[in-house]
C-alpha cells in the first residue's frame, strides 16, 4: 500500500507508517525536510489553483492509496489536485480533525471545507473512504499525554490501528460473522477495545454520528485460542451487547504471534459529520 501524507500531520502519519514494511510512503509539505517539496503559497485558495504536477513522482496506478490530511493547515487546500492526480488508483483518506478551539477563523473555515468535501467524495465513490480521526478524541482515549512527543503518540495510535485492521482485512478469521457493509457507508471511524478488569472499553478516535456497521476485529494468540474456554462466550456477548436498531455489527477473531490480546474496530455512516461546526454555532448564538 503507498501512504502520501500533505502537510505536517500528514506526513507525521506517513512518517509512522514507514517503520512498517508493507507500505511506500510520501511526504509532500513546503519546507525541505520531506519527500516532494512544493512551493510555498500565501492561502488555501491559492494551494488549489496552483499545485504542482506531481506525474513524475507519483507514478501509481491501481494501487491501494491512503491520503492522510488535516484540513486547518493552509496547503491542505491542495488535497483535492493531489486526489485528481490519484484517480487511476484506489483511494482512501484519512482525515485529521484537529481540536478545533484552538483554530483561528480561517483555519476553522479551512478545516470545516476539506472535511466536508472529502467526505462528499467518499459518499459519491469518489474516494474508497475515509477515516476520520479527532485528535479530542484520540487524547482520550489513549490517556495522559506528555507535550515531548504528543503527536508521535497520536500517530502511533491512528497508525498502528490502521495498519492492524489492514492485516486482519487481509486475513483469514478463526470464527467471526462478517457482514459486507452497505456500499454508501465510506464514511467511518476506527478505534481500540482496552480489556479491563471490569470488561471491555471502546475508545473510537471520532465521535460518528449515525453510524450504520460496527465490525471488531480480535487478535488473539495462539495459547488463548486453544485454551481459554471463555473467551469465545465473552467475546459474543460482547458483540451482542452491541447490537441496536440500525446498527449492524460483526467481528472476526483473528490468530496473532502475540501473548496479549487485541482489538480494533471500525465503524461505518454514509452521514456527513458536521454536527460539531452545529453545536459550536449554538454556542455561539
Ligand atoms: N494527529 C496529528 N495532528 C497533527 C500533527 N501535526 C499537526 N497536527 C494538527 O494539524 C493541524 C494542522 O497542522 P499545521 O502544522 O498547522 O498545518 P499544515 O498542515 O502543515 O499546513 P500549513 O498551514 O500550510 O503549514 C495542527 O493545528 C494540529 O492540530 C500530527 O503529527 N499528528
Ligand atoms: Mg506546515
Amino acid at each position: 500500500m503507498v501512504v502520501i501524507g500533505l502537510g505536517s500531520a500528514g506526513c507525521n502519519i506517513a512518517g509512522a507508517f514507514s517503520k512498517f514494511p508493507q507500505y511506500e510512503t510520501y511526504s509532500i509539505d513546503t519546507h525541505k525536510d520531506v519527500d516532494i517539496t512544493i512551493k510555498k503559497r500565501d492561502n488555501h485558495e491559492e494551494y488549489d489553483a496552483h499545485f504542482p504536477s506531481l506525474k513524475r513522482k507519483l507514478k501509481h496506478k491501481n494501487e491501494e492509496i491512503l491520503v492522510a490530511v488535516c484540513g486547518s493547515g493552509t496547503v491542505s487546500g491542495g488535497i483535492l489536485s493531489l486526489l485528481r492526480q490519484l484517480q487511476e488508483n484506489n483511494v482512501g483518506v484519512v482525515y485529521v480533525q484537529p481540536d478545533l478551539s484552538l483554530l483561528s477563523e480561517t483555519q476553522k473555515v479551512q478545516e470545516k471545507i476539506v472535511r466536508n468535501v472529502l467526505q462528499e467524495y467518499a459518499r459519491s465513490g469518489m474516494l474508497d473512504y475515509i477515516y476520520l480521526v479527532d485528535n479530542v478524541c484520540l487524547e482520550k482515549s489513549i490517556g495522559d499525554v506528555s507535550i515531548i512527543g504528543y503527536y508521535e503518540t497520536l500517530n502511533q495510535a491512528i497508525v498502528n490501528t490502521i495498519h492492524m485492521i489492514n492485516v486482519f482485512k487481509n486475513a483469514q478469521a478463526v470464527i467471526g460473522n462478517f457482514t459486507i457493509p452497505s456500499e454508501i457507508s465510506r464514511i467511518a471511524t476506527i478505534g481500540v477495545v482496552d480489556f479491563e478488569e471490569d470488561g471491555e472499553k471502546e475508545n473510537w478516535f471520532y465521535d460518528l454520528t449515525s453510524p450504520r456497521d460496527v465490525v471488531y476485529y480480535y487478535g488473539i494468540g495462539n495459547e488463548d485460542l486453544k485454551n481459554d474456554g471463555t473467551l469465545f462466550r465473552k467475546i459474543n456477548n460482547f458483540v451482542k451487547s452491541k447490537i441496536q436498531d440500525n446498527l449492524s455489527v460483526s467481528y472476526g477473531v483473528f490468530e496473532t504471534g502475540y501473548e496479549q490480546k487485541y482489538c480494533y474496530c471500525i465503524k461505518y455512516s454514509s452521514v456527513v459529520q458536521s454536527y460539531k461546526e452545529l453545536l459550536d454555532d449554538q454556542d455561539i448564538g
